[in-house]
This record gives structure tokens, sequence and C-alpha cells, in this order.
């Protein structure tokens, strides 16, 4: 049965349940991507760091002044040597808690309650305040031009639409094409046949390009842009994921009809998760009931985010024309074909003008709530200038207290030149984000990274892709530059690497370049490393925490149709394997079938897809199946003797502990508390790698182990018959047999699952939820229609998408991302566990 999904088309697969034939040669296998777990610590120091940064920010504007004779790059080695500038996060100063007690409402609340509850982190290295007050004024005339920002939406929003107009309009492209556009060329981001043929985005692209801003006074100032366009579709949350690491802002995309959609939802928690300040663009007012307010009060309903619109529109629908500015109060209208030719007039249209000068009122008020100098103004009943209102929504936006909502169409090309604007404007450049690294030789202590080109170089590798010259690794330089012919060290393996090529990349294009700076965004050829790996320059002992990975949930068994085909199929594998870490691959040992296993069901037939196309290679692909893991419920203590005797030298090991669970479903635990040397050191190595291979395969359904630990403290060795094998066979079966008298349970994912649909449907989506026996987290009703949250079991979501379209007609939409593992119903348990005997059953006939 296939997994419904959220309404996309879909890719033609051949399906088989059938075993396709034995294959004994195994592909090279890469270690399954090593994601640091995020020290939660880090996420409290980088939340309260930006809060305070910001407050900060503002007063560092004046002491600049004051401080700008000082030595740049030799006053910060200073301060890391003597580590005397700390900044204090995890308890803020007084004033910018004050300020931030204040400011938040809603879910912000809770999350600085949270961060106040949390022990104190301190930063080692320079404060926000004081990387700005030191920075020379080379430095800041090159970062205060540069933005690296991300757009990130719901599916089919017009993320890659507003790309290709920004891309035009900065002059990097000379012509506009469509997605799915009748002249068959596609959207520039969206470079792979796949993603043209299809109309959806599937691989995040980076551009760079250059954006000339006029100012107030009519002074053109240049802005660099580093641009990621990042996929809707939640089974490439990864490519989100990533960007969302290493971009300093956002540009979040919605529907001017459908407002906040289940998808937002997710691109919002994922900017939380990273702290990244957006802007709000409300896309398609061209489209039959565009209502941009409703967006507004969605973001303020259900993302629970101060918004307020900078803009209200022009005309809707048809006759949508142009937007006002509510800080100047001018009508700006977007003319020509292609909306090149801004007319700007202080005369904006009578039925026009009351809604704006309502909004503007209502713009105020939302920033005076989080911003004390507008406070202040609006208490004594003065409105706030252009200018002043302008640095506080840029102050508010970056501390994450404020995102100002813009509106246009791209398709219709308009409106996107003043989101290019509001960039440079309410967007942070790299020195205003606080970039934390971890001191390797001081436990891990969180330390600021500054964005100066002559600091010791310090950068991160978000994205790997195979090309026809090598692989390329995209790298964001956080401190010092990057340049040709460097060496650097990874950070994670220690080894040196030279840089070969370093170039700049526009969507499947590239210019190469000598070198990047600081807070730049760039790719290298022929650096082999993973994806998440962190490279200094060998001085500093740093390393950076990763991004998230989710755990892949769904898996299929495939098989190469054409034996001939082995060799391809296993260079796919491996490439998409590095590529992708949600995307992995393995033998199954017993019937030696090739499983895949991803984020949904269309993340796995992109793969298969792109086999075909790309590698030639046909596959033959069996039934979805949900990856379940096994675990243990109680504490039990073994004693196991592995004894064999059969002429000539035998095996002995004996292995004394006990296992139990470990508290979390996340990871395994292995320990040794041997006493007495009662097994050898090397004996103790071999029995580690016996429990991580006993955790590969559970002993109920031969799916992995999670949430268990064993504990191996006492032993005995035999004279000439113990060998490593022996002692880890030795475990594996203590494992094994201590795991059935565990309480061994079977865990199914669960995943978290966002549902909209219009007021009249909700009964009708929760008697669907309620069959699928799922819980119902939270239910929010807004004036037309409602959003429901529920953790539902992936088993029972199969089929979920047409039972969603028939209950609502066709209105409710729905997404889903993996949220944990928890135990499986007790009759789906015994089920699985009768089918998988039979299974067995079966294969020793
Ligand atoms: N009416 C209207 N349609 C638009 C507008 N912007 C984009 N579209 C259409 O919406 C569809 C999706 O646009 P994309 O730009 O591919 O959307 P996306 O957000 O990049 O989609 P994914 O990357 O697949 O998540 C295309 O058919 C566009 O032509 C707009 O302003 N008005
Ligand atoms: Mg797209």
């Amino acid at each position: 049965m296939p997994l419904a999904l959220t309404g996309i088309s879909r890719l033609s697969i051949k399906k088989s349940s059938g075993r396709g034939h034995r294959r004994r040669d195994s592909y090279r296998s890469f270690p399954p991507f090593q994601s640091p777990p995020f020290p939660p610590h880090i996420f409290d120091a980088m939340r309260a760091a930006r809060a305070a940064g910001t407050a900060a920010a503002a007063g560092a504007a004046a002491r600049q002044r004051m401080a700008q004779s000082a030595p740049t790059a030799g006053r910060f080695r200073c301060l890391f040597a003597r580590e005397s500038a700390t900044v204090r996060v995890g308890g803020l100063r007084a004033g910018a808690v004050e300020m931030q007690r204040r400011a938040f409402s809603g879910s912000r609340g809770l999350r600085n309650e949270e961060a106040a509850a949390k022990p104190e982190v301190v930063v080692l290295g320079p404060s926000l305040e004081q990387i700005q007050i030191d920075m020379s004024p080379s430095e800041k005339g090159r970062l205060s031009k540069l933005r690296n920002i991300g757009i990130a939406a719901h599916i089919d929003s017009g993320k890659t639409t507003c790309t290709e107009r920004v891309l035009f309009y900065t002059g990097r492209i000379n012509a506009i094409h469509e997605v799915r556009g009748k002249d068959a060329v596609g959207a520039k981001m969206d470079s792979m046949d796949l993603e043209r043929e299809k109309g959806i985005t599937i691989q995040s692209a980076a551009t760079f390009c250059d954006w000339k801003k006029k100012n107030v006074d009519g002074v053109e100032e240049m802005f660099h842009f580093n641009l990621i366009d990042t996929p809707g579709h939640i089974d490439f949350t990864i490519e989100v994921e990533r960007a969302l690491r290493v971009l300093d802002g956002a540009v979040m995309v919605l529907c001017a009809v459908s407002g906040v959609q289940s998808q937002t939802i997710t691109v919002d928690r994922q900017m939380k998760r990273y702290n990244v300040p957006r802007i709000s663009f409300v896309n398609k007012m061209d489209r039959m009931g565009a209502n941009p307010f409703k967006a507004v009060d969605q973001i303020n309903h259900k993302l629970k985010l101060n918004a307020a619109a900078i803009q209200v529109p022009i005309g809707g629908e048809d006759s949508f024309k142009g937007v006002v500015d509510l800080l100047r109060m001018k009508a700006i209208y977007f003319e020509g074909e292609q909306g090149t030719t801004l007319r700007e007039t202080d005369e904006i249209p009578p039925d026009v003008l009351p809604i704006a000068q309502e909004r503007k009122r209502m713009l105020i008020e939302a920033v005076a709530d989080v911003d004390d100098e507008i406070a202040e103004l609006f208490l004594d009943e003065k409105e706030p200038t252009t200018a002043q209102l302008k640095a506080a929504i840029r102050r508010t936006t970056i501390a994450l207290k404020f995102t100002p909502v813009m509106m246009g169409s791209a398709l219709a090309n308009k409106g996107l030149q003043p989101v290019l604007d509001a960039v440079c404007d309410y967007l942070p450049d790299p020195s205003e984000v606080p970039n934390l690294a971890l001191d390797q030789r001081k436990a891990e202590a969180p330390v600021a990274l500054v964005p100066y080109n002559t600091l010791p170089f310090v950068g991160l590798a978000f994205k790997l892709e195979e090309s026809n010259f090598g692989q390329l690794t995209y790298i964001r330089v956080y401190q010092g530059t990057l340049k040709k012919a460097m060496n650097v060290f990874n950070a994670r393996t220690d080894k040196k690497v030279k840089i070969p090529r370093i170039v700049r990349m526009h969507s499947n294009e590239m210019e190469e370049v000598p070198e990047v700076g600081a807070g730049e965004i760039c790719a290298v050829f022929g650096v082999d490393c993973a994806s998440g790996d962190t490279f200094t320059d060998g001085t500093l002992p740093y390393s950076m925490s990763s991004m998230f990975v989710p755990e892949p949930v769904i898996s299929l068994s495939i098989t190469p149709k054409n034996k001939t085909d082995t060799n391809n199929f296993s260079k796919a594998m491996n490439r998409f394997q590095r590529e992708d870490p949600t995307f992995r691959v393995h033998v199954d040992s017993d019937s030696h079938e090739n499983i895949i296993s991803g984020m949904g069901e269309l993340h796995l037939e992109v793969y298969v897809e792109r086999m075909r196309r790309e590698y030639r290679v046909d596959c033959v692909t069996g039934q979805p199946r949900v990856a379940y893991r096994e675990t243990v419920t109680k504490h039990v203590e073994f004693d196991h003797t592995h004894k064999k005797q059969t002429g000539g030298a035998g095996d002995y090991a004996r292995v004394v502990g006990y296992i139990e669970p470990t508290g979390s479903l996340t990871s395994n635990k292995f320990e040794q508390q041997v006493t007495g040397g009662s097994i050898d050191e090397k004996f103790l190595f071999a029995c580690d790698k016996g429990f991580q291979a006993a955790c590969e395969k559970g002993p109920m359904l031969q799916q992995k182990v999670l949430g268990t630990s064993m504990v191996i403290n006492d032993g005995a060795t035999h004279m000439t018959d113990s060998s490593e094998m022996a002692f880890k066979v030795a475990t594996q079966q203590a494992f094994r047999k201590a795991f059935l008298q565990a309480g061994p349970v079977v865990l199914e994912p669960l995943m978290k699952t966002t549902i909209t649909s219009p007021n009249e449907f909700q009964g009708n989506i929760v008697g669907l939820l309620n069959k699928r026996n799922a819980v119902i987290l939270d239910t929010e009703i807004g004036p037309e229609d409602f959003t429901l949250t529920a953790d539902c079991s992936l088993n029972a979501m199969f089929g979920f998408s047409s039972q969603l379209r028939a209950a609502t007609q066709g209105k409710g939409e729905f997404g889903m991302e993996f949220s944990h593992y928890a135990p499986a119903p007790m009759q789906i348990q015994k089920e699985l566990i009768a089918k998988h005997e039979k299974m067995l059953a079966e294969k020793r006939k």
C-alpha cells in the first residue's frame, strides 16, 4: 500500500514484492552520518547570546567611535589568550533580562523562562558587542554589506519563482523562466531534470548576487547576497535543515490564499531551532481570494510570532498593482512586463489610505511591544520617524522578537525589489549573529567565532555534492579567510588537506575564486570529508556542532534489474549516501537484499528515479516498510560462557554483567566495569564490538536496537582458547539472551502530523485520527480554519492522504515529520513478531 503524500505529483516506479537476485559485493560502506548531538547548552547559549547581543549592539555603535583606534586582530588574539572576555548568556545581564521579560509573549516567553531556569552557560571569546566595537572600518564595510539568506516555506508557495526574480532583478540572469513554464527551460535554481519535469525543488541550490540598494537620499549602496533556495516538501527536509544551520537570515514565503500551511509550521520550527531571523513574504497576491492580513494573523497565532505588515496591497487578485510602504507612506507600483520599473508616489489611492493608516498604527504597536525606544515614543503619543521605526524593526527582527511582513506576486513580477531592500535593512550581517564553536581542549566550552578575515580560519562543511570534477563541498566560513592552495585541518579526523580549488556556486554553474572571506559561503573541490565536518587552519582546537539529522523512517528493498548494472548501482548508492545524510543503504544479511531508507516514499522514489536517469540502472523495488526499533524495559543480569572444543585451539569466553534501558530512546551504551583484569583490555574492546553488532539486529525482529545499555563487570579468560572473536560472540549471545528476558518491546516511529482544514471538517478529521489511535497534541481554531497537531504512528498513516481528501472535500492538507520512537501497540507487536517468525521458518525450509 503506498504511503500517502501531501498531494504531490507522483513518480512512477515499478514495484515488486519479490526478492531480487542476491548480490554479494557490497559497496564501500560509509559510516552513518555522525551528527554530534547538538549539545543543548549550545542552543541556549546562541539563543541568549542573540538576545543579549542585539541589546548590546545598540550601545556598541556609540562606543565604537571611541574604540576605533584599537588595532583589531591583535586585540582579539589577546582576548582569546586571556579569555577574559567572557559573555554570560545563561543568566543574562540585568538589562537584557528585563528587556526580554517585557518583550516576549506566548511561546517566546516560554522559551525565555526555560532559558532562565537553565544553568548559566559561559561563552569564551568576545561578545557580539565587543565584536562590533573592535571591528576595523574595512571589516565593517565588508560585513555590513553581506547577507547570507535562505528562502524556505511550504511546498509550492513560490520560493523558486521568487528566487528567479531575485536573480533577474540583481542582473544575475538575463531572462525569467518559470517553474513548469511553457518555454520548457525551467527556473534557474531547479537545475535537475527531475525538478524541472515535476515542478518541485528536490535539492537546495546556492547562488550569489549583488543588489544595488537606493538609500533615502538617492545614493546607491551595493550589497552582496549569498542565497539558498530550499525545497518545500517534508521528505527533503534535511536540505532546509542544513541551509538554515549556516544562514544568517531567511525569507519565509507564504501563499496569500492559504496563509500558514502545514509545512510552514515545520519550517518555522526549523528556523526557531537555528535562531534564524526572518522576513515574511506573502506571495501570490494575484490569486483569487488573496488576503495578506489573514496570513499576518496566522503568523501571529499559529506560529506565535510577533508579526505585522510593513506594506499594504494596492488592488488585489487580478487588479493587484503594487504596495504601500507603511514606513515612508509611499505607494509603489511595479510597471513594465517584468516589473522592472518602480514608480513611487506620495499619492496613496483613497480607498487604500485608511487601511494603510490603520496598519501603520498596528505596526507601531507591534514594534513598541518589543522595543524600548518605540515603546517610550508610543507612551508619549509621539509617532516614530521613519528612521527610528526602521532601526527598531531591524533590532527586533535580528533579536527574533518580530517579523516584518511584506507582500507581492512573484509570478506577476510585483513586489520583489522591496523584499531585497528589506533583506539589507532588516536581516543581520554575519557580525550580528552569534556563532559558536566548541573548544575541544576545554571540555567543549562554547567559544564565539569572530567573522574577521585576519583571524585563524574556521569553517563548516554543510553540504556535499558529487560532480564531474569530484566531490564538491559547500563551506560556510565563520572566521578567517579560506584561500586556494591553503592547508586546512578536519577537526573530526584530524587530517590535513590542501584546498585545490574554491568556487562560488550559481545553481549548477560555478565561478572560480582565489579566496573567500569570513562570513561567506563557497564550495571547494577535492576535499574528502563528511557533511557536518569542521575545518580549521590547524591552530584552533575548535569544532562546530552539526545540523540536526532526522532518522529515516521508511525503507524498501531495491535490486538492479540487470546483473551487469551492479557497478553503477553501487556507485549511485555511494554517492547518494554521501550527499544526503537522511538516505541510508544497507544489505540485509539474511535476505542479501539492498535496503534503502529515507524520510518518506517520495524521497526514496526520487533516488530510484535518479538512478535510472543518471546512472541508467533500472531497479525493482519492494513495498515500503516502516523502520521499527527494539528496546528493553527491565534490568536483567547475565553470566554467559561461550565454550567450544573441537580439537585443536577451542573458543572460550565468559562475560558477566547486566543490560538495562538507558532512559532515553536515542542511542545505545556500552560500558565495561571490569576490575582485577578478569578480561583483558583487547577482549573488552571485542565485547564492545559484539555489543554494537548485536544492536544492529535486535533479537525480536532483527531491527535496530535503541535505548539499551550493556555493562560488563566480570568474566573469565582461558590461557589459550580465548580470542577476540570468542569474546565478541559471547557478548552477542549474552546480549540476545538477556534482551529477551528484559521486557523487550517493539518501537514504532511516531510522526508529528500537522493538519490544516476549514473549521467545518474538524469533527471528520478528529474521527479519522481517533481511528488511528493518534494523540492530539494541540488544536488551534481560527476564524475560518483550524490547525491540529498530533503524534501518529507512521504505520497508521498509509493511505491517509486520500481519506483526508475525502473527509474534507479536498480542502484539508497535512504534513508529517519524524517525532520520536514509542512502543507499538501490543497487538501490532504480536503481529510483527508472528510475521517475522513465519518468514524465518519459511527460510529454514
Ligand atoms: N498565481 C501565482 N502563482 C505563483 C506565484 N508564484 C509562484 N506561483 C506558481 O506556484 C507554483 C509553485 O512555484 P515554485 O516557485 O516552484 O514553488 P516552490 O515554493 O519553489 O515549490 P517547492 O520548491 O517544490 O516547494 C508554480 O506553478 C508557480 O508558477 C504567484 O505569485 N502567483
Ligand atoms: Mg522550489
